[in-house]
């Protein structure tokens, strides 16, 4: 019979990394890593930019002092700010109808018609959250950047999605070396309003807990080439679902195009593929619909070797942790 375990340091294996048990524990899964923050990436747009740097560090400590449960910041963004949104929208929205998976182009109506989302202005992380709770029960939580991949990973097995607020320099509408609130507002919010995409980016969250480092970088590289820039068929024809290309017109015209190689999704496989944070992706992944990358990343994750197992409690927002029967 399965046990509940209070703490898996107790479990006669290798010591099990430290993971969140509960949704508050969340605060403590804040490891920035700083390869492309401005103040520490002279390849940054902004690095030479005072005012932005200045900008950057006043929005950082919005999340740094954030605690679960808090209402979330707002931003009074600048009239700057608002123009690199709509020349980002824009130039996007008007590619999405060919190239972008239904799952996509329907979240994004209905954070359209619900969520102020337009290019009038840049949507508040405290509407997109309680919209979101209601389509999936995803919610937000403020970071000030680039997470590492464990801490990253493991929010999602809550349904927390850790959400940059800031954007991007003006001088580069069109491209970011981190995550920004386009990349997030366009790139991964529609996606999250779909219940069976967010099932899958929870069962992503729920297999990295007190997962190996080698098992964690594996996980990053499935979550890299669905969630990020994951292709799937539907009625035929090859769309997009992943946020980084649903947020880099110029990557998501390259990936629809003859140019790129495709293979098929295939965890095993996918989880080894190298893979490029600096320009576009030499290889994507294609699957033959959600529900069927769901199945195999279920299948994959099972083969994950963990000395316990793990049971999301929704009532509580907590994991169960479980011995291995
Ligand atoms: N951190 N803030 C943030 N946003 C991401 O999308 C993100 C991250 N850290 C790691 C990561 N994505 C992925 O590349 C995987 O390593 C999980
Ligand atoms: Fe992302």
């Amino acid at each position: 019979l399965k046990r509940v375990v209070d703490d898996v340091r107790s479990i006669p294996e290798e010591k099990v990394p430290w993971f969140p048990r509960q949704i508050k524990d969340l605060d403590r899964c804040n490891m920035l890593v700083t390869k492309f923050d401005p103040d520490m990436d002279q390849d940054h747009p902004g690095y030479s930019d005072p005012e932005y740097r200045k900008r950057r560090a006043f929005i950082s400590e919005l999340a740094f002092r954030y605690k679960q449960g808090d209402q979330l910041p707002t931003v009074q963004y600048t009239a700057e700010e608002v123009s690199t949104w709509r020349e980002v929208y824009l130039q996007l929205r008007s590619i999405y109808p060919s190239l972008a998976c239904w799952q996509f182009l329907d979240g994004l109506q209905q954070l359209e018609t619900e969520c102020g989302y337009g290019e009038e202005r840049i949507p508040q992380l405290r509407d997109i959250s309680a919209f979101l709770k209601e389509k999936t029960g995803f919610q937000l939580r403020p970071v000030a950047g680039l997470l590492s991949a464990r801490d990253f990973l493991s929010s999602l097995a809550f349904r927390v999605f850790q959400c940059t607020q800031y954007i991007r320099h003006a001088s580069a509408p069109m491209h970011s070396p981190e995550p920004d609130c386009c990349h997030e507002l366009l790139g991964h919010i529609p996606m999250l309003a779909d219940k069976e995409f967010a099932q899958f980016s929870q069962e992503i969250g729920l297999a990295s807990l007190g997962a190996s480092d080698e098992d964690i970088e594996k996980l990053s590289t499935l979550y890299w080439f669905t969630v990020e820039f994951g292709l799937c068929k539907q009625n035929g024809a090859v769309k997009a679902y992943g946020a980084g290309l649903l947020s880099s017109y110029g990557e998501l015209v390259y990936a629809l195009s003859n140019e790129p190689e495709y293979k098929p999704f295939v965890p095993e496989e996918t989880a080894v593929q190298p893979y490029q944070d600096q320009t576009y992706q030499p290889v994507y992944f294609v699957s033959e619909s959600f529900e069927d990358a769901k199945t195999k990343m279920r299948r994959y994750s099972a083969t994950i070797k963990r000395p316990f197992a793990v049971r999301y409690e929704p009532f509580t927002c907590s994991v169960e942790v479980l011995d291995q029967p």
